[in-house]
């Protein structure tokens, strides 16, 4: 009597730890670094830089190099700053298209605003050096350092 009332506590807690266990392969499946390692825009930039910089532009038109600037890019390497650029083109083209800039800032953060009309087309002439009418990754590292 006395052995099997300890049998059934052992496995309850067998039990106990398999579902342990699956939660936490659970947890780590829903952990950012998921498909591919891609990396995120908080890897690379301070989430409070990120806020601050959007809080900035948010009833202000918008100038980039004022916002590379305030978010932490100008102080980074070329190398950084090109990460920063894979991470906002989103269909990985290797540039981003003028439909891309529109909603550059929500790369940033999903609270970021859609750039206006007259913003994109600034923004594209800026950092267009080519003419092709979209940002290539070079392009985009200039803007920033230039
Ligand atoms: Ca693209």
């Amino acid at each position: 009597m006395d052995a099997e009332k300890g049998r059934r506590v052992s496995t309850d807690a067998k039990e106990l730890q398999a579902s342990l266990f699956k939660a936490e392969s659970h947890l780590s499946l829903s952990k950012p670094h998921d498909e591919a390692g891609k990396l995120t825009m908080t890897d690379l930039l301070k989430p409070e830089d990120i806020k601050k910089s959007l809080d900035f532009f948010a009833g202000e038109t918008f100038d980039p190099k004022k916002f590379f600037e305030l978010v932490g890019m100008t102080a980074m390497s070329a190398d950084s700053v090109k990460q920063v650029f894979m991470v906002l083109d989103v269909d990985g083209s290797g540039f981003i298209e003028e439909e891309e800039l529109k909603y550059v800032l929500q790369g940033f953060s999903k609270e970021g605003r859609e750039l206006t009309d007259d913003e994109t087309k600034a923004f594209l002439i800026a950092a267009d050096k080519d003419g092709d009418g979209k940002i290539g990754i070079d392009e985009f590292a200039t803007l920033v350092h230039e």
